[in-house]
């Protein structure tokens, strides 16, 4: 997959070098460019916003600089599509996710989704957001997905886009050691709609605590039905939003 992610704060995306992600990279799964905004200014001071047409609190970011990163992401995704032209296949239109707390609500789902994509964007906007003119504009070239983390205000679209990228990445065959794993996490298609069930390791006594008994039995068939019985449990208690 080839991720390219346009923001004025680089530096937020550092933590893509780390862990799981990081040895995606290394290994060739995936291909992340971090772009600078500012890099497609052309005034001294590398003005990415202005003041809201209409009045308004806040200032908005100004439309020319996105046209020209997006103009240039589409300008090198051409250069590199010898590979899907050589097996005589139609280039999938890219993806472009734009980070908004008034976007669809992001969910595993979507992560699936977008984990199967060739290449995908990130947009993501400070401010009171983007000029609503670029969106319309990329909707011409890109798959362009308006989506939010959850409901709740961030300052930017970056840690949004850090979230979205951890739970697509991880959905790409050969990233995670063991996929099974995957089946049974809560959201995910496996987990019948529940949440997990908490999990223990050694030592089986610890502070006075001790690990419920059925796990020590070696009983394979009721170590089953304890977890199904408290993942229920937790979930009615939780999220009983997702027994409906
Ligand atoms: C995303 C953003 C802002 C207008 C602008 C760009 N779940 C989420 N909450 N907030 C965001 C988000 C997601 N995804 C988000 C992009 C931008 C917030 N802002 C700041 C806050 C409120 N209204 C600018």
């Amino acid at each position: 997959m080839r991720l390219d992610i346009v923001t004025i704060f680089p530096d937020y995306f550092a933590p893509l070098q780390l862990s799981l992600i990081g040895k995606a990279i290394s290994d060739g799964l995936l291909d992340v460019r971090v772009h600078d905004l500012r890099d497609w200014t052309h005034d001294r001071h590398r003005t990415v916003d202005d003041t809201p047409y209409g009045g308004g609190a806040g200032m908005v970011m100004k439309p020319e600089p996105w046209g020209e990163a997006l103009d240039e992401l589409l300008a090198s995704y051409r250069a590199s599509e010898a590979d899907a032209d050589s097996q005589s296949l139609p280039a999938a239109r890219p993806i472009l996710i734009v980070p908004s707390p008034a976007g669809h609500l992001f969910s595993q789902s979507m992560a699936a989704e977008f984990a199967v994509a060739q290449t995908l964007a990130f947009a993501c906007g400070r401010y009171e957001g983007i000029d609503r003119r670029v969106v319309e504009w990329a909707s011409g070239s890109f798959d362009v997905r308006e989506v939010s983390l959850g409901d709740y205000v961030l300052n930017g679209g970056e840690v949004a886009a850090l979230a979205m990228i951890e739970a697509i990445v991880r959905l790409i065959p050969g990233v995670i050691g063991n996929p099974e794993s995957l089946l049974e996490e809560s959201h995910s298609v496996g987990s019948q709609g529940l949440l997990e069930y908490p999990v223990y390791t050694k030592p089986a006594l610890w502070r006075g605590l001790r690990v419920p008994d059925v796990l020590l039995s070696g009983h394979h068939g009721r170590v089953e039905q304890w977890r199904r019985e408290r993942s229920r449990m937790i979930t009615e208690d939780r999220r009983p939003d997702l027994l409906q």
